[in-house]
């Protein structure tokens, strides 16, 4: 069993609703168990301005599958909710699910980069990951203490938790 962080996105068809399937999706994987989700937060886009809000959130998953595994399974969620792959980089999505640490390993192939190459730098990631595991550590033995300190907390705004405790039918986004 690994302890595997997931950053969740959407900014496309009711995010919030996105998510919250989103993450009865992750939590009904083999063997897998959801330990905890951060409140989901309103993000102004990176990339390509001219898209709407995103958001995000973050998801401590413990799970027994190989990181490839991991990897087909959060993909197949993300088609299963409509997602479509386009050439525009960083464009709107209905789903973004990316792996962010997968325990301590550290990997460099071509499906999967592990730490995922961006998320020192997000506050998208990092504000949301701190809510979950302040005291965490990356592989190569960066805080995320000291990763916050350099990445202010700006284009961020935490929404009332009531959606980020799955499931809440309730909840539309
Ligand atoms: N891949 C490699 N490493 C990983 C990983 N750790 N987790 C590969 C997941 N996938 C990984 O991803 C492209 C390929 O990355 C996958 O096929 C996989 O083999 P993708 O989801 O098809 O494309 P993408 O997400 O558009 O590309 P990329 O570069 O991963 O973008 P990001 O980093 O996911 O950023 N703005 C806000 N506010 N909030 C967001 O969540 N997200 C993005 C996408 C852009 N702007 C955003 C947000
Ligand atoms: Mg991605």
């Amino acid at each position: 069993m690994q302890r595997v962080y997931i950053g969740l996105g959407s900014n496309l068809a009711q995010p919030q609703q996105q998510l919250t399937a989103a993450l009865q999706a992750l939590a009904a994987l083999p063997g897998c168990q959801l330990q905890q989700v951060s409140s989901f937060y309103l993000s102004d886009p990176l990339g390509p301005a001219d898209q709407p809000h995103y958001v995000n959130a973050v998801a401590a998953l413990d799970c027994p599958l190989q990181p490839l595994e991991l990897l087909d399974a959060l993909q197949a969620i993300e088609q299963q909710h409509g997602r479509v792959r386009k050439a525009e980089r960083w464009g709107p999505r209905t789903l973004d699910l990316d792996i962010l640490l997968f325990g301590e390993l550290q990997l460099d192939e071509e499906r999967l980069t592990v730490p995922h190459y961006h998320m020192h730098a997000r506050a998208f990631v990092l504000y949301p990951l701190a809510e979950i595991a302040a005291d965490l550590a990356l592989p190569d033995g960066r805080t995320l203490a000291d990763l916050l300190a350099a990445c202010p907390f700006e284009g961020l705004e935490r929404l009332a938790d009531a959606c980020a405790q799955p499931p809440d039918p309730g909840c539309t986004g």
